[in-house]
């Protein structure tokens, strides 16, 4: 937590930036199957890792999953009108086939950070294509959990 003064000069909590972690489809099935793969963390542990690490960097992590398209659009578009200071976006296999995705970072100016735990380029090739990757601020991918944690430290540097 970070702490600043107020006018009377009494420490109080400086407001945190807010950080946006989307998750796309079949995401919520982490940790539950195919762990060779994706290994054995669920998504709750990772939110559980990034509000923890958030927190030492003074940013405020919200996790979120969905397996619609349209409602990682909306909140690509809430990030933005909420004054985010970023997203992390792993938009599972929406990267590789939404162009409504792409339109929704081009449409913001919140800094978009594409995360994979897995390495997308060492799979099958259908994977090697990222439809959003031309607007994203940066990728990190084939680390496991720990790509959240890296692109969630790149966020802080931002
Ligand atoms: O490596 C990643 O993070 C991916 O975004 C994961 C997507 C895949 O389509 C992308 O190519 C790379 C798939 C997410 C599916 O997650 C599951 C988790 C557990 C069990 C089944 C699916």
């Amino acid at each position: 937590m970070q702490v600043g003064q107020n006018n009377e000069g009494y420490r109080t909590k400086v407001s945190d930036k807010l950080v946006l972690v989307l998750n796309g489809p079949n995401l919520n099935l982490l940790g539950k199957r195919e762990p060779g793969i994706y290994g054995s963390a669920t998504l709750a542990d990772i939110g559980a890792m990034l509000t923890e690490l958030g927190e030492s960097l003074g940013l405020a992590v919200e996790m979120r999953q969905s397996n619609k398209e349209g409602e990682l659009v909306d909140w690509l578009h809430e990030a933005q009108e909420r004054g985010a200071h970023a997203v992390l976006l792993n938009a599972g296999a929406y990267t590789h086939t939404s162009i409504a995705l792409l339109d929704a970072i081009r449409a913001i100016a919140t800094p978009v950070i594409e995360v994979h735990l897995s390495n997308p380029h060492a799979r099958e090739e259908f994977r090697h294509k990222s439809w959003i990757a031309p607007a994203a601020k940066g990728t990190i991918a084939g680390f496991g959990p720990q790509s959240y944690s890296l692109a969630l430290r790149a966020a802080a540097e931002l």
